[in-house]
């Protein structure tokens, strides 16, 4: 039995001596890779701002309040949009490609949109 220990504890030590090893490697190289690091935590604003470039595509459902069509927007009262987890609010959308002549206020409305931060631009729009 101790002989088993004793191998065990040689196997522990051999066990252990290598990662060590290979600790002070990381070590010595973990130096720049952590200025990096701290230059990225830095900017908080860095991870947000690759936000806007992906359109997160989201639907909801809500109210029309205003419709431009000039401007080409609608402001929809919508519910919460949990896929952004947005409350319920009201906001001004771009219609985008959507023809949204049809459209008035007091209209109740299906509608996608893709959003990049707190804008969102419509796709799809069905009166209910
Ligand atoms: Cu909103």
């Amino acid at each position: 039995m101790k002989t088993v220990a004793s191998l065990l504890i040689v196997l522990l030590l051999a066990a252990c001596s290598a990662p060590q090893g290979e600790a002070t490697k990381s070590e010595a190289t973990a130096a720049p890779q952590q200025q990096a690091a701290t230059t990225e935590s830095a900017s908080p604003a860095a991870p947000m701002s690759d936000m806007p470039s992906e359109a997160t595509v989201a639907s909801a459902s809500g109210k029309v309040e205003a419709v431009d069509t000039t401007a080409g927007t609608v402001t929809i009262a919508h519910g919460p949009v949990e896929a952004l987890k947005w409350p319920a609010m009201t906001m001004t959308f771009k219609a985008g490609d959507i023809d949204i002549s049809g459209l008035k206020s007091g209209d109740q409305v299906d509608f996608e949109f893709t959003s990049t931060g707190m804008d969102g631009t419509l796709t799809k729009i069905t009166r209910e």
